[in-house]
């Protein structure tokens, strides 16, 4: 029951307002890493290695759109375009057997993975030749071989899988750690904080990390969350960072660190990696909950553009070489869209495949 003296007030109010009274919606970026890039063991080489991943995944999403407003494909897209820093950064930083599960805007996490460009856009066209044979669709893309375990549909439902990988490998004793990505909207999912307080107490090799791009589809953080994300780990005594998720050197440098720790004593932690979704939630979004302006400010720090200045400064390939990489990027991905153009839909006996595992388990094997 409402005071008598107020009216329910069910929105949220007073939190970070505004000069003018308005709430602020955008979400502060940490300082970036002031450390050089030989500074954190990487080559000229690896930053424009970053650079085509980065770009690979902005060119693949950008296609992928204009294909699906041309009506070539239909079902869910949620484009990770702005977020490119986060997965590249962390893959970078991670070990190739270093376990990865996301939730839906996971395309980025796919070609970083090793999904080809190909079975990616099949995927999203609903062909066989998809990475999950087309039958999983944009929030379901995976390559369970190189370590990335999806593409999850239901907010925070993957956080229990995350979790339960990092006990098999400990179990296993493997040394590997698993990184469990989800979004700021997922962070009131009851399940997270289950899964953290297990974590932190059978000692689990495990990183919850949330990609706060400043909304949970039309809600901005500032209205669905109480204080800092980040702090719900204190609640568990867990470690905590916020990183500044627009710089690619920053997420490899503190996630580098934070595996090694992870390696040694075998403690989770809770990261939040602070971003913006350039696009909508999805492709039906009009958007608008945001203006024009906010969305300039986070494109002025753009991460593609960033690493992009860096590489020109320290001269890390040329200009006309960098234009090659990138023809050759845009080429991969117009091939990928006339291979998935062709390739051939599921047959419909395979409606009833791939639903439970007939096999042995291939996990750690
Ligand atoms: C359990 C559940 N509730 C609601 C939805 C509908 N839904 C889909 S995405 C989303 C917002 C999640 O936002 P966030 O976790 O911030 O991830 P982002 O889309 O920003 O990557 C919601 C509410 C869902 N898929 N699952
Ligand atoms: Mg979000």
């Amino acid at each position: 029951m409402a005071n008598k003296q107020e009216e329910a007030v069910f929105t949220p109010i007073g939190l970070n307002k505004n000069k003018n009274g308005k709430i602020d919606k955008t979400v502060k970026l940490p300082e970036p890493t002031k450390k050089t890039y030989k500074q954190l063991g990487l080559t000229k080489q690896n930053l424009v290695d970053m650079y085509e991943q980065m770009y690979l995944q902005r060119r693949f999403e950008e296609r992928a759109m204009q294909m699906y407003q041309k009506g070539k494909f239909g079902g869910f897209l949620h484009l990770y375009i702005g977020q490119e820093a986060i997965s590249t950064g962390t893959v970078f930083a991670l070990n190739d057997n270093d376990d990865i599960i996301t939730a839906y805007r996971d395309h980025g996490w796919g070609l970083v993975r090793g999904v080809t460009p190909k079975a990616g856009m099949s995927e999203l066209y609903g062909k066989t030749a998809g990475c999950s044979k087309g039958k999983g669709g944009s929030m379901h893309f995976a390559n369970v071989k190189n370590h990335f375990w999806g593409g999850f549909g239901i907010v925070g439902g993957h956080i229990p899988l995350g979790s339960g990988i990092a006990f098999a490998n400990k179990y296993k004793d493997n040394g590997r750690i698993t990184a469990c990505f989800l979004g700021d909207g997922a962070v009131h999912q009851g399940v997270l904080h289950e899964v953290m307080n297990m974590c932190q107490l059978w000692k689990l090799p495990c990183l919850f990390v949330v990609e706060n791009n400043g909304y949970a589809m039309g809600t901005s953080v500032e209205r669905h969350s109480v204080g800092e994300i980040v702090d719900r780990a204190d609640a568990y005594g867990m470690k905590k960072v916020v990183l500044n998720g627009m710089d690619v050197l920053t997420v490899y440098e503190k996630m580098k660190e934070i595996a090694e720790e992870v390696r040694e004593d075998s403690m989770p932690w809770f990261i939040e990696i602070r971003t913006y979704r350039y696009r909508g939630h999805s492709m039906s979004d009009p958007q608008k909950y945001r203006t024009k302006e906010e969305l300039e400010e986070y494109q002025k720090v753009d991460p593609i553009e960033r690493l992009k200045t860096y590489i020109f400064e320290n001269k890390a390939i040329s200009q006309k070489k960098l234009e090659e990489i990138e023809e050759n990027v845009e080429n991969k991905v117009l091939e990928a869209i006339e291979f998935a153009e062709n390739a051939d839909p599921p047959e419909p006996e395979a409606l009833y495949e791939d639903m439970f595992v007939e096999e042995e388990a291939t996990f750690h094997k």
